[in-house]
């Protein structure tokens, strides 16, 4: 593995090549080394990474169905992320709101660039507003929002008290706020906190209360999740926010529990929602047969609650005799072969699980725009450097409320279930799962995974549509673990043989290795010679 580290960084300028040193390392899982993460992209490099605005109304926001999200700037930004993800949902009838279909945008031209753009937000809320008479509208913003200073917010306060029965309110999540993607996912967490969640105190029933915090349903993934818990007796109370509505947010601090699928994006919720309500969190994972069983054990295992318990286990063994079935036909055509994962910020983490179910090994792995803690664990929180990208966003002040703090475990008990091996508030990250001498690499360049494509043959890449022809064409198949290729659900035990079934084809099929490009079949037709004068 080093090595391989000097080889991708051995074309870098100086400077360049020590930086990206420091995001490049040699994995130890029993002394995990540092990661440098969330920092900016070197400019020059091609890097996979999104924006802010992706991060806030694509990735946490979209899901939703009955939040109009309407986008505060050119028509780009709307278009370009309209439907992309996958993210699916399922109203309660054929007539329930559903926005997702729809694709809102104040459609900003130079004109309002240069004049101010206030004025036709607020004809887009009320448009929005007489079309459909929604419960809640979002106002995303744009660069340029930022850069001729449109207040959002304060255009959301006056509409909200004009219109009278609809929430309203702004995010100022501007592509390049922050470094990535992540940062649109803390402002989202942010204004949701703020304006949504503990509005509907009402007690819906259900003996074990959960949320779902960091399920998406891409493919759907939620559905599969939503089928288990419901068959263990489970209750889901809100999920931030696959397959969601803005009711279960408000709604979601009547919850005795929040499990975290993806800790990247909606950390930020689960310590809030703790401080001001007293909902510890846990983190889960339903991406794996092995760790959905084991997510939902643990899950009992939080209520100490014998029947429960009991039910977990029955679920489980009539799940998985399908799945053992399955894995057993595949498993020695997947066995030994080699993948490779380079995605947001915990699919690289999950999605081994899977593989290792396949009995193939993760050669590297890395997150898009992971933090330390997802790689490294939570306990070097405090020893991470707070530079001035993240100081730019906001650290909401939260406290205990009033009337409605209410710790569902005392200390003591919460101790006393840590102590029987039930890790509450923790997330130990990605490396102490991967092997010794693994390549964990943070926010890849294009050039580094054409590099270790070259030098490890993986058998498979993931990455998502930007990396996928390129690594195509290079004779490897890619698999896309943003939007599963159009396949799905990979989540739970369904989701689980769909996967194993999905790379089976693709790790055996020959295909890959028959494609030749023209240029390396007919050589002359393509020789030149360039001829300086
Ligand atoms: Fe979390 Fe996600 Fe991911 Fe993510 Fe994303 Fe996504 Fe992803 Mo694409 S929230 S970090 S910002 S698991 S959109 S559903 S697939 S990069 S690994
Ligand atoms: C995003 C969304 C994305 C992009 C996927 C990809 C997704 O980051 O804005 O690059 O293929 O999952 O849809 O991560």
């Amino acid at each position: 593995p080093s090595t391989i580290k000097e080889e991708l960084l051995k074309k870098y300028p100086p400077k360049v090549a020590k930086k990206r040193a420091k995001a490049i390392v040699i994995n130890d899982p029993e002394e995990i080394p540092q990661v440098q993460a969330n920092t900016r992209t070197i400019p020059g490099i091609i890097t996979q990474r999104g924006c802010s605005y992706a991060g806030c109304k694509g990735v946490v926001l979209g899901p939703t169905r009955d939040i109009v999200n309407l986008v505060h700037g050119p028509i780009g930004c709307s278009f370009y992320a309209w439907l992309t993800r996958r993210n699916q949902t399922r109203p309660d009838s054929p007539e329930g709101e559903n926005y997702m279909t729809y694709c809102f945008s104040t459609d900003m031209q130079e004109e309002h660039v240069v004049f101010g753009g206030e004025k036709k937000l607020k004809q887009a809320i009320q448009e929005a507003y007489d079309l459909f008479h929604p419960k809640a509208i979002g106002i995303f913003s744009t660069c340029p929002v930022g850069l001729i200073g449109d207040d959002v917010h304060a255009v959301s306060k006056e509409m909200r008290e004009k219109l009278g029965d609809c929430n309203i309110f702004g995010f100022s999540c501007e592509g390049y706020k922050g470094v990535s993607q992540s940062a649109g996912h803390h402002i989202a967490n942010n204004q949701v906190f703020k304006h949504v969640v503990g509005l509907d105190d009402t007690d819906n029933g259900g003996k074990f209360k959960i949320n779902m915090l960091g399920e998406y349903n891409i493919g759907g993934d939620a559905f599969e999740i939503e089928r288990l818990l419901d068959k263990c007796g489970i209750t889901l109370v809100a999920s931030f926010s696959g397959n969601s509505t803005i009711n279960q947010f408000e709604n979601s601090h009547t919850a005795d529990l929040n499990v975290i699928m993806c800790h990247r994006s909606i950390n930020y919720m689960a310590e809030m929602m703790e401080t001001k309500y007293g909902i510890p969190w846990m983190k889960v994972n339903f991406i794996g047969a092995e760790s959905s069983a084991k997510s939902l054990r643990r899950i009992a295992r939080y209520f100490e609650d014998d029947e429960l318990m009991a039910r977990v286990e029955e679920v489980i063994a009539e799940e998985m005799p399908a799945v053992d079935a399955i894995i057993s036909d595949i498993y020695p055509r997947t066995k030994g072969k080699l993948a490779m994962l380079f995605v947001g910020g915990s699919r690289a983490h999950h999605y081994q699980e899977l593989f290792a179910e396949l009995g193939m090994e993760t050669l590297s792995a890395g997150y898009e725009f992971g933090h330390r803690d997802d790689y490294e664990g939570r306990k070097v929180i405090p020893n991470i450097k707070i530079d001035a990208d993240t100081k730019n966003i906001e650290e909401l002040k939260v406290t205990a409320d009033p009337d409605k703090f209410k710790p569902r475990r005392t200390e003591e008990e919460l101790a006393k279930l840590k102590a029987e091996g039930l890790d509450i508030r923790e997330y130990e990250g990605m490396m102490p799962d991967m092997k010794s001498g693994s390549l964990v690499i943070d926010d890849i360049s294009h050039y580094e995974s054409e590099k270790l494509i070259e030098l490890y043959k993986p058998d498979i890449f993931c990455a998502g549509i930007k990396e996928k022809y390129v690594v195509q064409k290079m004779g490897v198949p890619l698999k896309q673990l943003h939007s599963y290729d159009y396949g799905g659900p990979y989540a739970g035990f369904t989701g689980a043989m769909n996967f194993y079934k999905d790379i089976d084809r693709m790790v055996n099929s020959r295909v890959w290795k028959l494609i030749q490009a023209p240029w390396e079949d007919v050589q002359s037709e393509l020789e030149a010679t360039y001829v300086t004068q």
